[in-house]
């Protein structure tokens, strides 16, 4: 469908006043909420994955587009709820205790709600007892994603990870960061590590299906 194209051109060009319109235009052109998202909101993001992954597309151009997707997403929440349309999972995100940097963390977070995922975000310099009491208060959550920037904060990432292991809860846990490694996730017993914000929504996505 033409409009759903467009939609996802504009979602990779960042333009957000046009998503909007076209989100718009096609919900009051009878387009079902579901079609839009899928057809053309997520189709936008499976194609800027991939280009960030390759370094085709850098942070900025990201972050214009996942905004622009998160505008398009505002349109369509109330409809999705009305038509039962749930999101895949209920997920949390934070920067690990010790640890201020948060660029990354807020990339993959936009990643992994425009996946579909109804995602927290603790901020940076979270506790592990913070993620733990998270996971406690609330028994539906699904996934527990952790990012770090600093080799000096692995070792307050893997006490995150025991903290949320040990409140006993059956969430997966993902983690990424500049010095994380699928060898450190080995390491910690934890089901996903990600390179990236792209690599993490994919991730997170098939974690939860
Ligand atoms: Co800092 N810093 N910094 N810094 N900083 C780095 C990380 C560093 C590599 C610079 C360097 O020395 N070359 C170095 C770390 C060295 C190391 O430990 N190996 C460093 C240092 C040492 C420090 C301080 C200690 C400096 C000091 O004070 N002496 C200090 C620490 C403060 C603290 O956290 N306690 C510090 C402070 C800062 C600023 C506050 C100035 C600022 C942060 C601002 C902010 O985040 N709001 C800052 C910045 C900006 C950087 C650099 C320049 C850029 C980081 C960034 O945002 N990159 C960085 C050097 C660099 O990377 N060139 C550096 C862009 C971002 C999109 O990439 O964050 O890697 P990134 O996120 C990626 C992936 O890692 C991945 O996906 C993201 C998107 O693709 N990813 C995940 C991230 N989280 C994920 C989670 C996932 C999956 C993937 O699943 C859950």
């Amino acid at each position: 469908m033409a409009i759903l194209d467009d939609i996802s051109a504009a979602v990779q060009a960042g333009k957000r006043k046009d998503v909007e319109e076209l989100v718009q235009k096609a919900i009051d052109e009878g387009t079902s909420a579901q079609d839009i998202l899928n057809g053309g909101l997520l189709a936008a993001m499976e194609i800027i994955g991939p280009k960030f992954k390759n370094n085709e597309i850098f942070v900025p151009e990201v972050l214009v587009a996942a905004r622009a997707m998160n505008a398009g997403t505002a349109l369509l929440k109330p409809l999705l709820v009305e038509s039962g349309v749930k999101p895949i999972g209920k997920a949390v995100i934070g920067t690990v205790k010790g640890d201020m940097h948060d660029i990354g963390k807020n990339l993959v977070r936009m990643m992994i709600e425009g996946a579909n995922v109804d995602i927290t975000d603790l901020g940076v310099d979270v506790a592990p007892e913070v993620f733990a009491d998270f996971v406690k208060d609330n028994p539906d959550l699904d996934l527990v994603c952790l990012s770090a920037l600093l080799t000096t904060t692995l070792p307050s990432m893997a006490d995150c990870v025991k903290a949320v292991k040990e409140t006993g809860a059956p969430v997966k846990i993902l983690i990424g960061g500049a010095p994380v490694t699928q060898e450190l996730a080995d390491e910690l017993g934890v089901q996903g590590y990600a390179p990236d914000a792209g690599s993490a929504a994919a991730k997170a996505a098939e974690m939860l299906a």
